[in-house]
């Protein structure tokens, strides 16, 4: 299958090179800069549990100089989807899908404003993926990719298979909103903390009041899901939580990642959206109000 990835950062490379070491043809939209020179001049390289191996890929900045593809794969961090939203009709065959592997909630509401909800799928994925300072992507834990279209009306199996031919734990959900619930859930508890204390996932589990501080990050968002109508209790997310942080233990979560960066980070989609959305039910988020000022106070 002919696959575009629209942004190729550690997950993105993740799943590029994974799709293009089991046949597929992969083609990236990446914007200039270092990260589309090495993709031109090396391909995708990927460390797979110790295998170092690179791909070739066609790189391109200019949307208009690549193929239509059968499925296009977004990655881009959560504050670009306005921007590359617009090119995804452009991007794909008439009959083609796009799917968002992003952060956050709303990106694949932007996304279906432009193709249509039947054409758009979300998923909440939680491998581990971090870039070194070369620009080598490495696996940073195996997780799950569970993913589902905005609207039933398409054939989405194929995109199962391709996931799951290329080695990803992947599951096709009818309704992929529970679970981009969930991911908001671990990314609001594991995200923001790595990041202000700069050490890897598991470093979390490690010391009693950031472990403390993740649960309590996790319950807050609970209380917001529930009283959006999500089926799960308070209480019922931190075992699920504290298994993604010992899968991913020696990640850098993607917000660290930013940070180490020094680029904009995902805090708005993910704590920032809480908050929003919590403030509609007039509930109190203490602990996520504080972290989204930290991590804000880090960004400036
Ligand atoms: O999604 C992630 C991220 O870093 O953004 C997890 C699953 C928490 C892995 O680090």
């Amino acid at each position: 299958m002919r696959v575009t990835l629209v942004g190729c950062g550690a997950l993105g490379g993740l799943v590029g090179a994974r799709l293009a070491r089991s046949g597929n043809e992969i083609q990236v939209l990446q914007r200039p800069g270092a990260t589309l020179k090495r993709l031109r001049t090396r391909g995708l390289e990927l460390d797979d549990s110790g295998t170092v191996r690179a791909y070739p890929v066609r790189a391109e900045a200019d949307p208009g100089s690549l193929e239509r593809a059968s499925l296009v794969v977004v990655t881009v961090k959560s504050y670009v989807t306005a921007d590359v939203a617009p090119l995804l009709s452009d991007l794909l065959d008439d009959d083609g899908v796009a799917l968002t592997l992003q952060n956050g909630l709303g990106n694949a509401e932007q996304m279906t404003a432009v193709l249509g909800s039947e054409r758009v799928g979300a998923a909440a994925c939680t491998y581990g993926a971090y870039r070194d300072a070369e620009g080598l992507v490495h696996v940073g834990g195996e997780g799950e990719i569970r993913f589902g279209p905005m609207r039933p009306g398409r054939e989405w199996t194929l995109v199962e298979d391709l996931l799951t031919g290329s080695g990803f734990r992947a599951r096709l959900v009818y309704d992929p909103r529970p679970d981009l619930w969930s991911k908001l859930v671990v990314n609001a508890a594991i995200n923001p903390v790595s990041a202000l204390v700069r050490r890897e996932n598991g470093h979390i589990l490690a010391c009693a009041e950031t472990s403390r501080l993740a649960k309590t990050l996790a319950m807050e968002a609970c209380r917001v899901a529930r009283a959006e109508g999500m089926p799960f209790g308070e209480g019922e997310m931190w075992p699920q939580v504290r298994l993604i942080i010992q899968a991913t233990a020696a990640n850098r979560s993607s917000m660290l990642q930013d940070v180490l960066a020094g680029r904009p980070t995902e805090i708005e989609a993910i704590s920032g959206e809480i908050l929003r959305r919590g403030r509609a039910f007039d509930l109190s988020l203490p602990a996520t109000s504080t972290v989204r000022a930290l991590i804000r106070g880090l960004e400036s």
